[in-house]
């Protein structure tokens, strides 16, 4: 039995992803990482594919992981997982493991949204028993700000670079949450670290489905995003409170929307504080700015028409 998912409790657990690290100060993925690993009482093994978080947290002959971690190469986090939660249902069978175990991997969103899009697709139709968490910081962070498909529109990096070929990105990102439950999963959610409970209760309800699971974090990066190290959480707060990613589920095929701003906020309050898109406050952007809001705001109707509990604002 899982206990309570409050502070004074948590802060009695063991921390399960250290300190030591090499990530950045500031960066978004060790946090996430610590709720996920504290959400949850069951033993956990997990892969992690190669990015920022898998470089940083294991550099030889140190770790930062606490429980049974495994790298894989950059495309194959989701088939190392699914291969060694068929190993642990094997031994289970034979006797040979009597304790529940669950099975995580992590990627970044180069490394699921692009990269490992097959392995991931393939271990969710095969129906695993396993979550698959993909920290999304919006680029290849860890080669130098590559954009990814999960880059947002009119954004900055280093192979969509401002100038007087293109303004950032010119493509909208892709809406790999919605493919992912489009494998029929049990459970598919996204979540933000600035709102811990209802991230940590999606772990909890994502290791319970008994079945392959999906959860897609926002992961702030101030060397990629371009902001000051001390604004993450802010900026994953405004993310969500602006719309532009919205926390919800979508369980056994049933969507429903976890945290509805009082009021939703101006996209423009989550652009200004990052340098990628400084840009687009430029007069000759606007076009693209009024792009990028229309992509936030029809994702954010139609997610409202879907959601089940449509009469809470
Ligand atoms: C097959 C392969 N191609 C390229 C690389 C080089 N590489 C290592 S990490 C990385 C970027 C990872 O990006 P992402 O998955 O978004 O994670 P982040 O670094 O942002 O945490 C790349 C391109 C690799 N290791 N393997
Ligand atoms: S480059 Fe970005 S994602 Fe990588 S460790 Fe630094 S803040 Fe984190």
């Amino acid at each position: 039995m899982a206990g309570e998912l409050k502070l004074k409790e948590l802060s009695k657990k063991q921390d399960l992803f250290t300190h030591g690290h090499r990530m950045c100060a500031g960066c978004g993925a060790p946090t996430l990482v610590k709720m996920v690993l504290l959400a949850t009482e069951y033993p956990i093994i997990a892969s992690n594919a190669t990015g920022c978080l898998e470089v940083s947290s294991c550099i030889s002959e140190y770790t930062a992981w606490k429980i049974p971690w495994i790298h894989s190469a950059f495309e194959n986090a989701a088939a190392t997982i699914s291969g060694v939660e068929t190993m642990y249902r094997a031994l289970k069978k034979k006797g040979k493991i009597q304790r529940d175990i669950k099975f995580i991997a992590f990627g970044g969103d180069g490394g699921t949204y692009d990269i490992g899009l097959q392995s991931l697709s393939g271990a969710m139709e095969r129906g695993h028993d396993m979550l698959y968490i993909c920290y999304d910081n919006g680029a290849y962070m860890n080669t130098g700000i590559q954009r990814s498909s999960a880059t947002p529109r009119g954004a900055d990096t280093t192979t969509s670079p401002v100038g007087s070929v293109i303004p950032g990105k010119t493509q909208r990102r892709k809406d790999l949450t919605r493919i992912m439950a489009s494998h029929n999963i049990p459970y598919a959610a996204q979540a933000s670290p600035s709102h811990w409970l209802d991230l940590m209760k999606k772990v909890r309800k994502a290791l319970d489905a008994n079945g392959p699971t999906f959860m897609n974090i926002i992961s702030p990066c101030n060397r990629g995003w371009r902001s000051k190290t001390d604004d993450s959480i802010a900026l994953s707060r405004l993310a969500v409170e602006t719309c532009y990613w919205p926390l919800y589920e979508i369980e056994n095929g049933v969507t429903k929307v976890t945290f509805k701003p009082k009021e939703k906020k101006p996209l423009v309050e989550f652009l200004r504080p990052q340098g990628r898109f400084k840009h687009l406050f430029a007069p000759e952007n606007e076009a693209l700015l009024k792009q990028l809001e229309a992509d936030v705001d029809t994702e954010w109707q139609r997610l409202l028409k879907e959601s089940v509990d449509k009469e809470k604002k």
